[in-house]
């Protein structure tokens, strides 16, 4: 029999990686989306499975319509990939991301309570809950310190979730996964603007890139790998809670160093803090500009997950370092800066 699967925030880079995997595992994958985001479907047009999914209008602000999925299909997997997940907007749309990334996760958990109890749950928990962390390395054990909106949300979603395994044995898992980058990155985040910024600088289509806080550290991996782990937290025989990383921790600057390399411009840096810019060492142009409205009003400066658990439990690793991820995401930016 055919296993069903329930993706939310199908549309999302996760959300695509992830239906990707199930649809060669032989999954039917119900990808729920939201009213607004129905002409976005350009990531799984890109992975040319967009023909495969049955997509279903969802607002995680609806319990009804929750509710109504729940009553119309059985689903024995169940991924909440949806959220309002760009931590600079949580700030200005505080009550509209605690709503859907962190009550969106109850409203889910009730509705398979109520309709669906033998459906397996994962809930997509990140990283930014550590926030102002004091340890070298994040675990599962790791004090939580969040610092925004979002992560203070996605730390509801988290705790939601433990509470309904234990309180009602559901299986429901929470993986904290940490940045996880890709072609797919919305351009809003950072790797993903950084790479088509330079891009286009190099094809003479920008003159200059501003970004905000370059010496924020993190620990990025490649996507489609964090899609693989969520898959492998919902085929163990007890939920748990996983961290999904790479282990190492880079700033901003040094991914910006890492493109520049890959794409062979000649560059340099000059000045610092906000007065920071990367220039054209032949033409002395600036190329990346610190601007203060990249800002967030509370920042998160260093993150670096231990995955040690998912390692040894699932046997998950993280395989592509930066250099990989770089090279794979400027090669695809080149791809399709000549189809455009
Ligand atoms: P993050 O990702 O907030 O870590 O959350 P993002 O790429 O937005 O920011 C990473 C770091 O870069 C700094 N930064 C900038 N960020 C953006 N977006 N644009 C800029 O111009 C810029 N300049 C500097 C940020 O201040 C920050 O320190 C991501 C999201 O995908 C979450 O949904 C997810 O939960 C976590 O990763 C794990």
């Amino acid at each position: 029999m055919k296993k069903t699967a329930l993706i939310t925030g199908i549309t999302g880079q996760d959300g695509a990686y992830l239906a990707e995997l199930l649809i060669k595992k032989n999954y039917r994958v119900i990808g729920a989306l939201r009213r607004s985001a129905r002409q976005d479907n350009w990531r799984l047009k890109r992975l040319n499975i967009d023909k495969k999914i049955i997509f279903e209008e969802l607002e995680l602000s609806e319990e009804n319509e929750i509710n109504r999925l729940f009553k119309k299909y059985k689903f024995n997997e169940v991924y909440n990939l949806a959220a309002q997940s760009f931590v600079a907007t949580s700030f200005n749309s505080p009550l509209n991301t605690s709503n859907i990334t962190g009550l969106g996760v109850l409203r889910i958990l009730e509705a398979i309570r109520t309709y669906s109890p033998r459906s397996k749950f994962f809930q997509a928990s990140s990283s930014e809950m550590f926030g102002q962390t004091f340890e070298n390395k994040q675990d599962e054990q790791s004090k939580f310190n969040p610092q925004s909106p979002y992560a203070i949300s996605k730390l509801y979603g988290h705790y939601i979730t433990k509470n309904y395994r234990k309180s009602y044995n559901l299986y429901a898992a929470s993986g904290i996964a940490f940045n996880h980058e890709s072609p797919l990155r919305g351009e809003e985040f950072v790797t993903r603007k950084i790479t088509k910024g330079l891009v286009s600088i190099m094809k003479g289509e920008l003159k200059v890139l501003e970004l905000g806080n370059v010496y924020a550290k993190r620990d990025w991996g490649y996507a489609k790998e964090y899609a693989q782990g969520m898959w492998q937290m919902l085929q163990l025989k007890k939920a748990d809670d996983f961290i999904l990383s790479t282990g190492k921790t880079y700033t901003i600057k040094n991914f910006i160093d890492e493109c520049v390399k890959y794409l062979k411009m000649e560059t340099i840096w000059i000045g610092k803090n906000l007065k920071l810019r990367l220039v054209n060492k032949k033409t002395k142009k600036d190329l990346i500009k610190i601007n203060k409205k990249y800002f967030r009003p509370a920042e998160v400066d260093y993150l670096r997950g231990d995955s040690k658990k998912a390692n040894k439990v699932l046997k998950w690793k993280a395989k592509t370092d930066l250099k990989g991820l770089v090279k794979l995401m400027i090669d695809e930016e080149m791809k399709y800066f000549k189809m455009r």
